[in-house]
């Protein structure tokens, strides 16, 4: 039992308080040696010097923590005045170029073959033209060519371009980061240098002669602009060279051969000599012909691939442009007028494929 008063019968609450003792000691001071050392002008030294250390170390460390803040906040977000540059956007261009450059190998084991090892086009269309970077091979265009193939372009079914992308129907070899680095390079600046690596090791590939990285630059000039009032690239590439047949910009390489070479095979009738040109599978199959010296003369030209367009671009040795037929797609026949050349051998070429060439003899 506590020592709580117990209510007595027909006592009311509150219960009264027990008594309080007062605290019997003061409690809180210190021992009467401290209390007897007076404050000596070397402890008062003491005293002044200890909390003026603890003033410098709170400082410095204030300093060294706006310092951090302040650095970090432009690691963070860039230098002032652009000094560097931000670190995510210097992350994603560090990126960025790796995935040029890996789309760089992509590039040249797959397509070079079709479309040149510059781009430049050959059996396929040119890719590396500022009027056809500038719109009409955006991003998504690209993506959706590799997904579709070639057909996609012109809706040849025929079309020599597979489907790439394995996401494909059916599945091309190529895996969506072959896709996205592959567009990259397509898509990449004229203006940065890029480095060629091994595509197996990542290292960067050296000349064995000058004993120097090989590099590559981009293929879209950022400071290009199309002509005032020029019509945007066509959307199927062979639309290109079939309105260019009609036009005079077209026959101005060659003007006295393209009028007549666009017109009447009444013409053929006038002169004697015909040689037979046939294009077929991309290719000039009779690539060696024996024209007449300094005689006008009529090819006629067959061109045998279905919707695929053929010409023949007739050059001399220094590769001044003699003759340019006109562009049309197979399969058909046109009898081109050529004018007389001197006796001699000329390299021909379709202008639309440049790898197709064959040799001409006038003799
Ligand atoms: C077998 C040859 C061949 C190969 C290899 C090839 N292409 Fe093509 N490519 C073509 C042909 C031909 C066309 C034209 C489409 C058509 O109308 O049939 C074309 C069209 C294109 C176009 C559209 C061009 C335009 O003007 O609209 C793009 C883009 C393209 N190819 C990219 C690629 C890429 C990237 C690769 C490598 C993965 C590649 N090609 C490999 C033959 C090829
Ligand atoms: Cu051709």
């Amino acid at each position: 039992m506590s020592d709580t008063p117990e209510l007595e019968p027909g006592q009311n609450l509150p219960a009264p308080r027990p008594p309080v003792e007062p605290a019997p000691v003061e409690r809180f001071t210190a021992s009467p040696s401290v209390l007897a050392t007076e404050l000596s002008p070397e402890r008062a030294a003491r005293i002044v010097r200890q909390s003026s250390n603890a003033r410098w170390v709170g400082f410095l460390t204030i300093i060294v923590v706006i310092l951090f803040t302040a650095l970090y906040w432009f690691y963070e977000v860039g230098g002032p005045l652009g000094v560097t540059e931000p670190r995510l956007e210097a992350e994603l261009t560090a990126q960025q170029v790796t995935a040029v450059e890996r789309g760089y190998n992509v590039f040249e084991a797959n397509c070079a073959r079709c479309h040149g090892v510059n781009g430049e086009g050959g059996i396929g269309p040119a890719l590396n033209r500022q009027d056809k970077l500038f719109a009409h091979l955006n991003e998504n265009y690209l993506r959706t060519v590799l997904a579709t193939g070639g057909r996609y372009v012109c809706g040849n079914p025929n079309s020599l371009m597979p489907i790439w992308s394995n996401e494909g129907h059916p599945p091309g070899p190529l895996n969506y980061i072959q896709i996205e680095d592959l567009i990259a390079f397509i898509r990449a600046p004229s203006t940065e240098t890029y480095t060629i690596r091994d595509p197996a090791l990542g290292e960067p590939k050296v000349d064995p002669i000058t004993g120097e990285v090989r590099t590559f630059k981009g293929w879209v000039d950022p400071a290009y602009k199309p002509a005032p009032g020029s019509t945007p690239y066509p959307a199927c590439w062979t639309t290109e060279f079939a309105a260019a047949s009609g036009s005079p910009a077209a026959s101005g390489a060659a003007p006295s051969g393209s009028p007549a070479a666009s017109g009447s095979p009444a013409a053929s009738g006038e002169t004697g000599s015909v040689v037979k040109i046939t294009a077929s599978g991309i290719a000039f199959t009779t690539p060696q012909v024996t024209a007449p010296a300094d005689t006008p003369f009529v090819i006629d030209f067959d061109n045998e691939d279905a919707s695929t367009p053929h010409n023949v671009e007739i050059k001399d040795s220094t590769g001044a442009v003699k003759f340019k037929g006109d562009i049309f797609p197979g399969v058909a026949t046109k009898q081109y007028q050529v004018p007389a050349l001197a006796a001699g051998t000329y390299p021909f070429q379709c202008t639309v494929h440049p790898n197709m060439t064959g040799t001409l003899t006038a003799q």
